[in-house]
């Protein structure tokens, strides 16, 4: 299978190498088009990416240009994508965006904010919670926590704002084997394993317009390799989707940006129709530090621009001539 993964670095200039992308459309991206007051696509049109050096205001001499100049195609068409993390500015001639962000998320999942924590140990090797939250804040707003222990003598522990930093924490005690499911299932008062299917057929690509999954994410040395699952159902528990993506190590805290396309799901089950969503955390590595700072989704942002249209030299010279001639005939007269 084709992996559409990438990671970017939260701040940008620096991006990581270990990043791998495929064919299709790698985001963030930025894409529209360039067009005339009649709304006729321009091309030829040069057409800047500008990275915003934080004030939020374009400055061409302290905004750096991001990758080279792009043209637009036949139809005025343009699209920059695979660019990092950041806020950016596009531009063609005097013509300049308001600030993009084309990496925040466009529907937040969840944010992990309103505290909560489950420990697993092997007194009780499984443990469970539900909490409501406002669906403004948590998809469906529910979110549900589990922990399991598999082997070994300690804790598995996961937890949501756990010291004042609104992310989710899973950890794993020294030499266990543990594994933390995090539920968005509408509302249904239960942490059970198995989702409620609640969330009424929802579609996280939003119409077409939502394409992956954004994730801030990180992990100590110790859970190398690891990967997450994002679990999508649609009516029962037998019938499920997964996207796996990758942890980033980053010693431990969430700075890790990590974007995997609805593409790369595999099973019978679209993103465009979910009744619950889980993120399954532990793969089988012990002593596992992981955070995981939001789950959101992105698609493309969108930035059109009505430009005068430039004639072209021969129309031009004929423009002047046709005035010489207007000129000459008054002259007459
Ligand atoms: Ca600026
Ligand atoms: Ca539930
Ligand atoms: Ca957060």
């Amino acid at each position: 299978m084709t992996r559409k993964i990438y990671c970017a670095a939260a701040t940008a200039v620096v991006s990581l190498v270990l990043c791998t992308q495929a064919l299709g459309v790698v985001l963030p991206g930025i894409a529209g088009n360039v067009h005339d007051q009649s709304g006729a696509g321009l091309s030829g049109q040069i057409v800047q990416l500008y990275f915003d050096n934080g004030d939020g205001i374009f400055d061409p001499l302290f905004d750096s240009q991001f990758g080279g100049d792009v043209v637009t195609g036949a139809d005025g068409g343009y699209a920059f994508q695979n660019i990092q993390m950041g806020k950016y500015f596009v531009r063609t001639g005097d013509s300049v965006s308001g600030l993009l962000d084309p990496g925040s998320p466009t529907l937040m999942i969840d944010d992990f904010f309103q505290k909560r924590s489950v420990t697993a140990d092997p007194i009780g090797p499984i443990s469970t919670s539900s909490l409501a939250v406002p669906a403004s804040e948590v998809l469906g707003g529910e979110r549900d926590l589990y922990v399991e222990l598999i082997s070994g003598i300690g804790d598995v522990e996961l937890r949501v704002n756990p010291f004042g930093e609104n992310v989710l924490q899973f950890d794993t005690s020294s030499g266990v084997n543990g594994r933390g499911v995090v539920t968005w299932d509408g509302v249904d008062n239960s942490g059970s394993l198995k989702p409620a299917m609640g969330l009424g057929g929802f579609d996280l690509t939003n119409s077409g317009q939502n394409e992956a999954f954004i994730l801030k994410v990180g992990m100590d040395a110790t859970g190398i390799g690891e990967s997450m699952i994002l679990r999508i159902y649609d009516d029962s528990m037998g019938k499920y989707s997964d996207l796996a993506i990758p942890f980033v190590v980053s010693g431990g805290r969430a700075t890790e940006m990590v974007v995997a396309s609805f593409d790369d799901f595999v099973g019978e089950v679209k993103p465009s129709k979910i009744d619950a969503l889980q993120l399954i955390l532990g793969q089988g590595t012990k002593s596992i530090d992981a955070q995981v700072d939001y789950v959101g989704v992105i698609g493309m942002s969108h930035q059109d621009f009505e430009v005068t249209a430039i004639p072209e030299p021969s129309s031009m010279a004929l423009a002047v001539l046709g005035f010489g001639g207007i000129l000459l005939r008054r002259r007459r007269r």
